[in-house]
């Protein structure tokens, strides 16, 4: 099958059979034991009842990434059905669909983005990490192009006890410089202000090594390979060592699932609990996703006390 007719053209798309959104109409399949559901009987192109989002909320804190298929969803309604789980991030580097800024494009054509082709939890370089991303398959190429996410907090559980105190307490930095050198990212003179602007506004950021969520009080590994640089207070070496450890171990296929996109499809992710990695094996294809980004709050880990997390 040519590119061409992989590109997504929403008219090729059967009508979504659902013309309102019904909580008795939602149905679940859960795809692996740590992480990731199918969820049908939504369209996302309709606004929520509130039925429906508590619904939706409730899943996504018990499956971390749910997947909803045969979606048609315009720029502008990917952005009304993020909004309903908060207000939206702007991204400091990403290009951006033209009337939508808050819907980022990633595109294989527009940025070399072999940066997403590891394991990461989005913008943790900012003080208040998203919430949550939903995603939006744009253009596929006919094979490849599959993202795995992982969930942080089955990673967390499997750690031993002297391992899980041993992080307890230990912050590190993250960088949004780690994933977004300058070298790709300011090729132009507007990017490389876009970049330098982005650099002043962002110094890298202190966050637990261990999080705990704020809706489900689970206890998470924080750390990733795209933006956390260094563990605070250890030696260069310990540092390096206690985070490759880390990132290995997120990465275990046992707290994973991996997504084979189709047209239509639409992730939607808890950023707070896990990581994704999106395979780069389809190159030279083209490829091109929309992402809209929920706004988050400031990440605290579990030696803080009740007044600390409400400051
Ligand atoms: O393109 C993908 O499948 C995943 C995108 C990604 O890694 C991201 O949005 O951070």
């Amino acid at each position: 099958m040519s590119l061409s007719s992989h590109h997504l053209n929403i008219s090729h798309i059967p009508s979504p059979v659902l013309l309102g959104n019904e909580v008795e109409q939602v149905d679940v399949t859960r795809l692996s034991p740590a992480i990731g559901a199918i969820v049908s009987g939504v369209n996302l192109a309709y606004p929520l009842t509130s039925e429906v989002e508590i619904k939706l909320r409730e899943l996504l804190l018990k499956h971390q990434v749910l997947f909803f298929r045969n979606q048609t969803i315009t720029p502008h309604e990917q952005r009304a059905f993020a909004q309903h789980f908060g207000p939206l991030h702007l991204h400091p580097i990403y290009p951006t669909v033209a009337d939508v800024p808050e819907i980022i494009v990633l595109d294989t054509e527009q940025n070399d983005l072999k940066d997403n082709a590891l394991w990461h939890t989005d913008v943790t370089f900012s003080q208040t990490p998203p919430l949550g991303a939903v995603l939006a398959a744009r253009h596929l190429p006919s094979s490849g192009g599959d993202t795995l996410w992982a969930s942080a907090t089955a990673a967390y559980d499997a750690l031993s006890e002297g391992m899980k105190q041993r992080l307890e307490h230990l912050t590190a930095l993250h960088d949004f410089t780690h994933s977004f050198p300058l070298s790709r990212f300011g090729r132009t003179e507007t990017e490389k202000q876009k970049w330098l602007r982005a650099r002043e506004q962002l110094p890298p950021v202190e966050h637990p090594v261990i999080r705990v969520h704020p809706e489900t009080n689970k206890r998470a590994i924080f750390v990733n390979e795209g933006f956390t640089t260094e563990i605070c207070g250890l030696e260069a070496e310990e540092s390096a060592a206690l985070l490759r450890f880390l990132f290995q171990h997120v990465s275990k296929p046992e707290f994973s699932v991996r997504w084979t996109w189709q047209e239509g499809d639409v992730a939607f992710w808890d950023n707070r609990a896990t990581q994704h990695y999106a395979v780069n094996d389809y190159r030279p294809h083209h490829r091109i996703m929309h992402r809209a980004t929920i706004l988050g709050d400031r990440p605290f880990g579990p030696a803080i006390t009740q007044q600390q997390k409400h400051s």
